[in-house]
C-alpha cells in the first residue's frame, strides 16, 4: 500500500472533526490526494452499524455486543475505503480507528485489551495507521464542549469517570508508542491547534517522501 494512514484520536470534544477538515482542506491545497473519512461509519453499511452503536435508546447494549459492532464496522470500513485508497495512494484522514477500540472498550469498558487487539486484527487484516494525532484537552473543558452540543448519544451519555478514563487511556497509550502516535495539546485556539497539527503532519510526509525516493 503506498498511500499515508493517518487517524485522529482524543476524548469526545476535543476538536477531532474541526481539525481534520481543517487538515484536509490545507493538504488538497498542497496537491495531496485526500480521504476524510470517519469511525464508526465511513461506508453506507458501517453508517447503519454507527446508528446502532449511537442511538441512545440501546442502552441494554453488552460491553461485547459493543465492541463486536465497531470491530465490524471497521471491516467494511477497510475492505471498501481505507484499503483501496492507501492502494490508489492517497491520504487517508481517519476520524477515531483502533486506538478508540483499546481505549473506550478496553480502558473505559474494561474488556480485555489483548482480545480487543486479536479481533482487531481480525477485521483490519493487521492494519495500523502511520501516523496518530492524539488530541488532548483538559477534563473541565472537554465536558464543556460535550454539553455545548446539546443533545447527547449513548456514549456521551456515559458518567464523567467513564470520560475520565477514556482521556487517561488515550494518555496512557501515547505514551507507549511515542512514534506512531503524536500528543498534541487542544486547548489553544482552533488556528493554534492548526498549527501544530500540520507541522507534525508535514515533517511525517517529508520523512515518508524521503523514504520512498530511497
Ligand atoms: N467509539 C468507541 O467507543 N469505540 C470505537 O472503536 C470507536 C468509537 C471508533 C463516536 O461518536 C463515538 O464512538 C465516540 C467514541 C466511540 N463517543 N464518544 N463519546 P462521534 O463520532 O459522534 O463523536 P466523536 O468522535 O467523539 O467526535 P465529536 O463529538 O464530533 O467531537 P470532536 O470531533 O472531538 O470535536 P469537534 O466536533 O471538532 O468539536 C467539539 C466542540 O468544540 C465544537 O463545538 C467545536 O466548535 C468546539 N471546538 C473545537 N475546537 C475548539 C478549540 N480549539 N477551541 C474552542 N472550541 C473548540
Amino acid at each position: 500500500m503506498t498511500g499515508s494512514f493517518i487517524t485522529f484520536e482524543g476524548p469526545d470534544g476535543a476538536g477531532k472533526t474541526t481539525q481534520l477538515t481543517l487538515l484536509a482542506e490545507h493538504l488538497r491545497r498542497r496537491g495531496h490526494a485526500v480521504r476524510l473519512t470517519r469511525e464508526p461509519g465511513g461506508t453506507p453499511l458501517s453508517d447503519k452499524i454507527r446508528s446502532l452503536l449511537l442511538d441512545p435508546s440501546h442502552s441494554e447494549m453488552d460491553a461485547r455486543t459493543e465492541a463486536l459492532l465497531y470491530m465490524a464496522s471497521r471491516a467494511q470500513h477497510v475492505a471498501e475505503v481505507i484499503g483501496p485508497g492507501l492502494a490508489r495512494g492517497e491520504v487517508i484522514l481517519c476520524d477515531r480507528f483502533a486506538d478508540s477500540t483499546v481505549v473506550y472498550q478496553g480502558a473505559a469498558r474494561r474488556l480485555a485489551k489483548q482480545e480487543l487487539l486479536a479481533i482487531n486484527r481480525f477485521a483490519t487484516g493487521g492494519l495500523i495507521p502511520d501516523l496518530t494525532i492524539l488530541l488532548d484537552c483538559d477534563a473541565v473543558r472537554l465536558t464543556g464542549r460535550r454539553k455545548s452540543r446539546g443533545g447527547q448519544d449513548r456514549i456521551e451519555r456515559e458518567a464523567e469517570a467513564f470520560h475520565d478514563n477514556v482521556r487517561q487511556g488515550f494518555l496512557d497509550l501515547a505514551a507507549a508508542e511515542p512514534e506512531r502516535i503524536k500528543l498534541v495539546a487542544a486547548e489553544g485556539s482552533v488556528t493554534d491547534v492548526h498549527n501544530a497539527i500540520v507541522k507534525l503532519v508535514e515533517e511525517f510526509l517529508r520523512r515518508r517522501g524521503k523514504r520512498e525516493d530511497q
